[in-house]
């Protein structure tokens, strides 16, 4: 762990404990989002960030409330961290008529134009150009925002990674990108996508600063991304950041992912990111057995009532709703 950053010594023990809340939360919030799944009350795709908390909340958690947040479907934590409410997200994911997207979307695919959560594009390389433009936004409006934006490893092979980056670089646009490298795109193991020897390296290739990180640790997370969005604010352009962790579980609910070893993913197990934020919080003694119950108590019951709250909403009705796709026509 990194501690001799200066953003990391701006942290309060509030803040500290603030980080182990939203990577706990994330969690719980997933492990009921799949509970759902299991009991057929949410259909279509399900996406675990599990092993991912660590890089959505310390990454989110460098934004400030003007800022722009793109994030992947490995990044459910992140909507909490930029001031997503608990029971919105989950009308999204039930697929409620009150839902951001009126029930014709239950995952992460929704916008909220006054937090700034721009939820993800399916084509998860499309997404790269579209924050690019709100980055060229942000800049002609003399604004001093900045646009954070993920990609997968996968997802990074695309030519709209190479076309915005491109772009974004000699126009020294307020963009962080954060190539999530969790091992593997559906079943394809990094060695069969790049024989690069870190896909921060690619950043080279326009002038940017890349760089690597340890994705399971929350503290090194969030300072490098501090950084890279302070380097933004002040004008000085695009940075990569290849924040390298293990997608823990299968690609959506249905996969049980036979092609990952098991022994790779015990590997992974010892470096789960909560549980190693955990014994850190508890070494400086910020964290105690009294305090861990009462937020994950805290958070319990916070998802309780958002599931009884969403579960009791109204469903769109097919007839009124359902082939209304653009929200400004209704
Ligand atoms: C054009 C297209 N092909 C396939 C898919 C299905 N799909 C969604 S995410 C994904 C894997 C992406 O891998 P990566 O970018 O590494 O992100 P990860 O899922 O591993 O976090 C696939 C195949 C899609 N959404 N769009």
């Amino acid at each position: 762990m990194q501690t001799s950053s200066i953003y990391l010594q701006n942290l309060t023990d509030k803040d500290y404990l603030k980080l182990y809340y939203f990577m706990s939360l994330m969690r719980q919030f997933e492990n009921s989002i799949l509970n759902l799944y299991r009991q057929g009350r949410i259909v279509g795709g399900v996406y675990s960030g599990m092993g991912n908390e660590a890089t959505a909340i310390g990454s989110a958690f460098a934004l400030d409330s003007n800022d722009y947040l793109f994030p992947m479907h490995r990044d459910s934590g992140a909507h909490f961290v930029k001031g997503q409410n608990l029971r919105t997200m989950m009308l999204q994911y039930l697929g409620r008529a009150d839902s951001p997207t009126k029930g014709r979307d239950g995952s992460g695919h929704y916008a909220d134009p006054i937090l700034r959560i721009y939820g993800n594009i399916s084509h998860l390389g499309a997404m790269i150009p579209v924050a690019a433009g709100v980055a060229l936004a942000i800049k002609y409006r003399n604004e001093k925002s900045v646009v954070l934006n993920y990609i997968g490893e996968g997802g990074s092979n695309v030519g709209d990674f190479h076309e915005a980056l491109a772009f974004s670089s000699v126009l020294k646009l307020p963009l962080i990108l954060i190539i999530e490298n969790n091992q593997y795109a559906y079943s394809t193991p990094v060695y069969k996508q790049t024989i690069a020897r870190q896909f921060s390296d690619r950043a080279i290739g326009y002038g940017i600063p890349g760089v690597t990180i340890d994705g399971t640790d929350v503290l090194e997370v969030y300072s490098v991304c501090k950084e890279a969005v302070e380097r933004a604010r002040r004008g000085k352009g695009p940075s990569i950041i290849e924040s390298v962790t293990m997608r823990m579980q299968g690609h959506a609910a249905y996969d049980d992912a036979w092609y990952v070893p098991k022994s790779e993913l015990e590997k992974w197990r010892q470096k789960d990111p909560i549980e190693r934020y955990e014994s850190l919080l508890f070494d400086k003694k910020i964290l105690n057995e009294s305090i861990k119950n009462e937020i994950l108590n805290k958070i319990n019951s916070e998802i309780q009532d958002a599931l009884n709250f969403a579960l009791n909403a109204p469903l769109p009705k097919p007839s009124e709703d359902l082939f209304k796709v653009f929200l400004e026509k209704d």
